[in-house]
């Protein structure tokens, strides 16, 4: 039900459950884990996560295999999923959701996990998880304010109504909207990223997420333990080395 395959520089790792809209039964978040996982441990540069087909990313938790479980089990559920979408903080690499339609509830979820998010024309964003007399489980209701502001966050999660590609542009849930077909528009938008030092980049995006959880003074002494790291490092002597010698850095990833 995951697909994970590697594209030149790049992991792409696909939800292949079409027939459910990519539903995410708790074997398919087991899978997620696993193929993040293994995504972290090989050459890629970056990770885009995407959906099968052409009707959904993802269109959220399986609902029919919520149905009648036990408060423990359900409790299980919520932290295990959570955990797994955690995992995308954690890579080494940023990843990049490809969202090729409906990214409901637990799909959106997964979307806001990553690092970066683009939307085909035909996305559909929402956390309608109040419709079924539930909230999102998954990090959304953490997620999508950090993203967006509290005020939006509350008027998605408390209306559940549907936030069409442009209107997810407008407010900063995608980064980007891209035409068809949607790989190649993932690979081209991650190279604009990808192209640099891992280790610049990597260092960046620590910085940037862990002030999402810091008051300011701390974040700016991470920021600072950060930029001095990534100022050790031989990708910093060359591309400032190059900078002077004006010429393009070929950077090692040191
Ligand atoms: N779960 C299970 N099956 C699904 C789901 C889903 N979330 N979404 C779609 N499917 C199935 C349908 O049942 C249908 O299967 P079948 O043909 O066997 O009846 C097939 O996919 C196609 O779906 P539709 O016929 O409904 O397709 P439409 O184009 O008519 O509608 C929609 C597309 C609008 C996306 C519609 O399918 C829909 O509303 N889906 C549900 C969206 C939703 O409510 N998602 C939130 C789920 S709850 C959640 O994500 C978090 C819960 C808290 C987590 C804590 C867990 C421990």
């Amino acid at each position: 039900m995951i697909e994970l395959s590697y594209h030149d520089e790049f992991a792409v790792l696909t939800l292949n459950r079409p027939e459910a809209l990519n539903a995410l039964s708790f074997r398919l978040i087991g899978e997620i884990g696993a193929a993040i996982t293994e995504a972290g441990r090989s050459k890629a540069r970056a990770l885009i996560v995407t959906g099968a087909g052409e009707k959904a990313f993802c269109a959220g938790a399986d609902i029919k295999e919520l149905q009648h479980r036990g408060l423990a089990a359900q409790r299980a559920g919520a932290e295990k999923g959570q955990e797994v979408f955690s995992l995308l903080d954690r890579l080494p690499i940023a990843s990049v959701a490809l969202v090729n339609g409906y990214a409901f509830g637990g799909g959106c979820e997964l979307a806001l996990a990553c690092t970066l998010r683009i939307a085909l024309p035909n996305a559909k964003f929402g956390l309608p998880e109040v419709k079924l007399g539930l909230i999102p489980g998954y990090g959304g209701t953490q997620r999508l304010p950090r993203l967006v502001g509290a005020g939006r966050a509350l008027e998605l999660t408390m209306t559940g109504r549907t936030v069409a590609a442009e209107e997810a542009l407008a407010i900063g849930l995608v980064n980007r909207i891209v035409q068809p077909p949607g790989l190649e528009a993932a690979f081209a938008f991650a190279r604009e990223f990808s192209g640099h030092g891992l280790r610049a980049v990597q260092f960046a995006r620590e910085a940037v997420l862990r002030s999402l959880d810091l008051p300011l003074n701390e974040g700016l002494r991470t920021e600072a333990d950060l930029s001095t790291l990534a100022y050790r490092t031989a990708d910093a002597e060359e591309g400032m080395q190059a900078f002077v010698e004006k010429r393009k850095p070929q950077f090692r990833d040191e």
